[in-house]
């Protein structure tokens, strides 16, 4: 038995526990251990309470939940969905991504927008962004972000509008609230950061986005309870993952292993193969030294080119809702703004501009009134800085100012995610910067060795959902990316021999 190959996990995310899950299904390898560096598993799944309830700190919806999706799959598997959403009717609704929820629009003069002006900018908006997912394959793109080709596209649009010169200005001012929005779904602090090129690689499947009613962290939980107890150590953050070495347990004349994991307690583990699933925030800033022999130079690369930036959350909990009771999504605008004019770089006087979306947490009898605001960028990586009791002033300040009501009452409790700060992660989720594309998602995913003509099997795997080419930043795409590596290492062994431990190369 000593025989059979050992594995690690590195991570209990969705992506090491699906990686973890799928192996330890197999009898090719009992010897199997996941390292979460924190107490818990769900890394960027992460259900707390808020009050008598449950919010999400990270994930929050199943993305096109549908027969394709995995994770869907599994939470319907696990009974953790609700009827609605696992009807055939839900999972055909193809919305391109963007359920349309009933809005208000609040402006920063303190008055509630026309839904017509509102409806217009937006179909104009989505029909832009539609059209900047048709440059895959276009060889040659005339400006490099996303950003640049709607900036662009609205400038000329502008000129043909007849409208007064203050509609003009709202409308514009509303376009720039569409692209804060798109900095949240993104994960960037400005949508000149994420390439043109490769943004229509993203995939979305069909099904009206769902969540979980008893919390995203049902899964996690589910699929750890699965794994043999033994087999999960928390409070285990690796600190380096050496390969291509031959080493011995210290107390064994037994056979060698290539990998050495250490942990910061100074432990160490040895096995044939590791699964890294970490996030690419943790390997910007510590691929260097996390990984000896350094990963090759085109790795390297894809590591600093891809993006991976902020998005967080804030929960603000009201005694009375300020919002009308059938609206379950408040946006904000600021009537001075307009995405063909720079904006201010003053984080400490504005940061709060950058939070321009609500979602009013349903069914109220459940949740009370509560709001869950979505910021990104540099402006959330500085909210995090903050503290609660400073979140709170400044948004009383701006929702104050939104209603016209200086006496209105501020929210009776508040809470938010910090992702940029967290040891472990580093920001929310990658995108595809400037400068990068798809090939160097898949050669992030690329197996160490690399070299084809490598005799070894290959000992360092990678997943997570930095690696997934078309479902990056979603957790079906750091599912898939688990099943993924716990595949290429069933396929190594050829089950049949596998207690022999023959790699079948
Ligand atoms: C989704 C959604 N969603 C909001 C927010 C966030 C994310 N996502 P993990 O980090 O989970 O696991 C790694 C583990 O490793 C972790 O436990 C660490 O502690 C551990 N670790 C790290 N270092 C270690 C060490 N040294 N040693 C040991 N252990 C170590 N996804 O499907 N629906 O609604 C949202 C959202 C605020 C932060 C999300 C959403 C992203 C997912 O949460 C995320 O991808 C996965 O959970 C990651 O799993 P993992 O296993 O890879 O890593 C065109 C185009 C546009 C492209 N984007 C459009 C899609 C929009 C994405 N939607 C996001 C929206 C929200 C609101």
């Amino acid at each position: 038995d000593g025989a059979r190959p050992r594995v690690l996990v590195v991570g209990a995310g969705l992506a090491g526990l699906g990686a973890a899950q799928r192996l330890s299904s197999s009898r090719a390898f009992p010897h199997l251990r996941l390292l979460e560096s924190t107490g818990r598993a769900g890394g960027r799944v992460c259900s707390q309470r808020f009050g008598s309830e449950v919010v999400e700190m990270g994930a929050h919806w199943i993305h096109g939940p549908s027969k394709e999706n995995p994770v869907f799959q599994l939470a319907s598997d696990y009974g953790l969905l609700d009827e609605e959403a696992m009807s055939e009717e839900n999972q055909q609704i193809e919305v391109g991504g963007h359920p349309l929820l009933p809005a208000v629009f609040y402006s920063s003069a303190g008055r509630v927008l026309s839904p017509e002006l509102v409806e217009g900018v937006r179909n104009l908006f989505s029909t832009l962004l539609d059209q900047t997912r048709e440059f895959l394959h276009v060889p040659q793109v005339s400006v490099p972000s996303v950003g640049e080709y709607l900036r662009k596209e609205i400038a000329q649009q502008v000129k043909e509008w007849t409208d007064d010169d203050e509609t003009k200005w709202l409308k514009l001012a509303v376009l720039n609230t569409y692209f804060k929005l798109e900095c949240c779904v993104s994960g960037t602090h400005s949508m000149d950061h994420v390439a043109l090129g490769p943004f229509g690689e993203y995939a979305m499947l069909p099904g009206l986005d769902c969540t979980f009613p008893g919390g995203y962290g049902g899964l996690p939980d589910c699929m750890l309870t699965s794994l043999p107890k033994e087999s999960v150590l928390f409070h285990k953050p690796v600190t380096v993952v050496r390969w291509g070495g031959s080493y011995r347990e210290e107390s064994q004349e037994g056979r060698t292993f290539p990998v050495q994991v250490e942990c910061e307690d100074g432990e160490r583990f040895l096995a044939d193969h590791v699964i890294i699933t970490v996030p690419l925030g943790f390997l910007k800033e510590h691929h260097e030294t996390f990984i000896d022999p350094p990963l090759p130079p085109r790795k390297a690369d894809a590591i600093r080119q891809l993006g991976f930036g902020t998005n967080n959350k804030i929960f603000l909990e009201f005694e009375q809702p300020f919002w009308p009771p059938d609206c379950q999504l408040i946006e904000v605008v600021w009537e001075d703004e307009s995405p063909l004019v720079e904006a201010g770089t003053d984080l400490q006087a504005s940061w709060f501009r950058k939070l321009i979306v609500f979602l009013v947490l349903q069914p109220p009898e459940r949740y009370g009134h509560v709001l869950c605001g979505f910021i990104a960028g540099k402006e959330s990586e500085y909210m995090e800085t903050l503290s609660d009791a400073a979140v709170l002033t400044a948004l009383t300040d701006v929702i104050r100012r939104l209603t016209g009501n200086p006496h209105l009452a501020p929210p009776k409790k508040v809470m938010r995610s910090q992702w940029h700060s967290a040891p472990y992660t580093r920001g929310s989720y990658s995108y595809v910067a400037v400068g990068s594309s798809g090939d160097d998602i898949d050669a992030l995913a690329q197996p160490l060795p690399e070299d084809a003509a490598d005799p070894r099997p290959q000992q360092v795997l990678f997943a997570g959902e930095a690696t997934h080419r078309t479902f990056y930043s979603t957790t079906h795409g750091a599912l898939l990316s688990g099943w993924r590596e716990a595949d290429r290492l069933l396929s190594l062994y050829d089950t049949s021999e596998s207690h022999q431990h023959k790699p079948r190369l």
